[in-house]
């Protein structure tokens, strides 16, 4: 039974979507905690707040006297998305991501062990197998671990101390690893939502180095179905990969974006690389698709169209 959960980072980009998912395809109930950093979307909170089967509690992960407060009741899970989540951010200044997504996720797993959570879903990502060469294969859930930035390196070391607690303490800790997402909610510092908005002002869109880094891009609806999967059917210990199997270099994305706006090629501006660059990305999802029957339903195309019809009409709401 999967009734009562912790939703955590419910109010960033891939946690709001989870949560309207949630709220329309399942009768469960939903306490959704979040720090509200600049990165959250408030709006979906208030349009989740008429349900009744949801709630929201602002705090910090990282706080355990904070998190306490939370546990006023016992959950059936907890799933983990509270992240500092933007990796030029990480290079800049990395002391949020240590604090959010370390020690965040271990006073998360001592609640578990508390016995104030049933079971808890690490969400992760792809950045923390590091890079892959242009021949290589997609990674694997036994890729070793790469970390090449601070974000990627705060992300392995949760992942490991979810491991760890597995381990020792054989608590029913699960961890996904997703490709790079995109759709509507997404914050406009990152990749797709910048082209589309920068697109539409007629703004200059800025490419990092040669633009021929490639990303594995998958729709955010379809990432979240893989997490209720995960919720519902997933093995305690184990880790799922979940990605889009969409390679395309930056350059690509941008073009496809453009054309599908009806906008000048001659809005791409060439900028500074990256430092730490990670050059390709690619997922083998071939494990949740055998064992849990996930399958990707929405093509890039298909998602890309969706995804300019929202921001399209939030920039239209933003102008009125
Ligand atoms: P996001 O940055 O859009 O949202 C993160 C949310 O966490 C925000 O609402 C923020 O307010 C909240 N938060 C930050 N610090 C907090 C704290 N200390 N306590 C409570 N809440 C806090 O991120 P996202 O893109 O939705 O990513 C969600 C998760 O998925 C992250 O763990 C990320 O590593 C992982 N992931 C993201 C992608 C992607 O492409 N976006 C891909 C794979 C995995
Ligand atoms: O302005 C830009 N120009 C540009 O060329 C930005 C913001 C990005 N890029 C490039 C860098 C990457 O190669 O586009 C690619 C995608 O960049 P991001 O959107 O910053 O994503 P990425 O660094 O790949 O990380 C994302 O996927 C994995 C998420 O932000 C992470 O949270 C997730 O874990």
């Amino acid at each position: 039974m999967n009734r009562n959960l912790l939703i955590t980072g419910g109010a960033g980009f891939i946690g709001s979507n989870f949560i309207s998912y949630l709220l329309k395809k399942t009768d469960y109930f939903i306490t959704n905690v979040d720090l509200l950093t600049y990165a959250a979307n408030s709006s979906m909170i208030k349009t989740f707040n008429k349900s009744q089967r949801y709630r929201f509690i602002k705090c910090d992960i990282s706080s355990d006297k904070e998190l306490n407060q939370v546990f006023d009741q016992p959950y059936d899970a907890i799933i983990n998305f509270a992240a500092e989540s933007h990796v030029d951010r990480s290079i800049e200044e990395a002391t949020p991501f240590i604090n959010t997504n370390i020690i965040g996720t271990f006073n998360l797993l001592e609640a578990v062990l508390n016995h104030k959570a049933r079971k808890m879903i690490q969400i992760s990502t792809d950045e923390v197998y590091g890079s892959l060469n242009p021949d290589d294969p997609p990674f694997t859930e036994k890729t070793s671990l790469s970390s090449n930035n601070p974000y990627s390196a705060s992300k392995a070391s949760s992942d490991l101390l979810v491991r760890s607690y597995f381990q020792t303490h054989q608590l029913p800790l699960t961890i996904t690893r997703c490709s790079n997402n995109f759709g509507p909610m997404q914050h406009t510092e990152k990749f797709i939502p910048k082209i589309i908005m920068n697109a539409l002002h007629n703004k200059e869109i800025p490419l990092y180095g040669d633009g021929l880094n490639i990303r594995d891009w998958i729709y955010v609806e379809d990432h979240c179905r893989a997490i209720h999967m995960v919720l519902e059917k997933g093995v305690p210990g184990e880790i799922y990969n979940i990605g889009g199997s969409v390679e395309k270099t930056n350059l690509e994305v941008i073009k496809v974006i453009l054309k599908e706006l009806n906008k000048s090629e001659k809005l791409i501006k060439k900028v500074a690389d990256r430092k730490g660059h990670d050059r390709r990305y690619a997922m083998d999802s071939s494990k949740i698709k055998r064992e849990l029957g996930w399958s990707q339903v929405v093509s890039f195309e298909e998602g890309i169209q969706k995804t300019i019809k929202w921001f399209s009409e939030m920039n239209r709401r933003d102008d009125d």
